[in-house]
């Protein structure tokens, strides 16, 4: 075995900082850390941040972004990445264009739009270069029911059936898979929409009574990632993530981090270890 062949596998996230430590490329890490997945990241802004919501937005310049992509690009064996928040339409433009040329590594874009909060974490002008850059490389694309309504320049899904036809527009955009969450609808039942290989499976989970719902789509993202490194196939992957992250939100419904919307637990698994 050659010293390169022995390089371990690397979930990469490119995602901003949340000082909370809840979502964002926190989020990211510590989920790649309690599947068992070594994780590096590319930090795209820095966003201070806490439960109540996003006091300050450093975006970081293009350049410096693809700086960091050509540090860890070059030197780690990256198996599968995940995008979260881009922030500037330049970062999504050199984000699609860097790994444009790295075609093995397995990309999931969860494409971050708006906080939990409400603050917003994307410039408007960056939707287009979602649609025509990012989405065309992109293995998976794990939108919410606004940022899907966003990307297809449409109203957001008012039933099952909205959402099934919203998720197979979303792949006309020339990603593999789509993943259209359901948590922002209503009622006692979440819906999951999986659209993959011409076929469409629905994931359906009970809605998790807490408010501490901060990062829960990062957290998805980067579980799905996690899987895929860990040689799971996109299904398996995207099941896999699903019923990790409905653990870690009943786990963390009775945690207090600060005054507002909380994180999931990502330590959930803690629990097993000490009983
Ligand atoms: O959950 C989306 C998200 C992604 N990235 C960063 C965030 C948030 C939400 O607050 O702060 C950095």
């Amino acid at each position: 075995m050659t010293q390169t062949d022995r390089r371990i596998p690397v979930a990469l996230t490119i995602a901003g900082s949340d000082s909370s430590g809840g979502a964002g490329l926190q989020a990211d890490l510590k989920t790649f850390t309690v599947l068992g997945v070594y994780g590096a990241s590319v930090v795209t802004a820095v966003t201070a941040q806490n439960t109540c919501g996003v006091q300050g937005v450093q975006p970081i310049g293009a350049a410096f972004v693809e700086a960091q992509l050509d540090s860890v690009l070059g030197d780690l064996r990256v198996v599968a990445a995940k995008t979260g928040m881009l922030a500037t339409p330049e970062v999504v433009a050199s984000v699609a264009q860097r790994l444009g040329q790295a075609p093995d590594i397995a990309l999931v874009v969860d494409p971050v739009m708006v906080a939990t909060s409400g603050d917003l974490l994307l410039a408007e002008a960056a939707i287009d270069v979602y649609r025509t850059l990012l989405l065309p490389r992109a293995l998976l694309v794990t939108p919410n029911l606004p940022e899907a309504a966003k990307l297809l320049d449409e109203g957001e899904a008012q039933s099952l059936d909205d959402c099934i036809r919203q998720a197979k527009a979303l792949g006309r955009f020339g990603c593999r898979a789509v993943l259209l969450k359901g948590g922002h609808g209503h009622g006692p039942e979440v819906v999951d929409v999986l659209w993959h290989n011409a076929e469409v499976e629905l994931f359906r989970h009970p809605r998790a009574a807490t408010i501490n719902t901060h990062g829960t789509g990062c957290t998805l993202s980067a579980a799905i990632t996690a899987q895929l490194v860990l040689g799971d196939a996109l299904r398996e992957a995207v099941a896999g993530a699903i019923v990790f992250v409905e653990r870690a939100l009943v786990s963390g419904a009775a945690m207090v981090v600060g005054r507002q919307h909380g994180p999931v637990d990502h330590l959930f698994l803690r629990d097993r270890s000490s009983s």
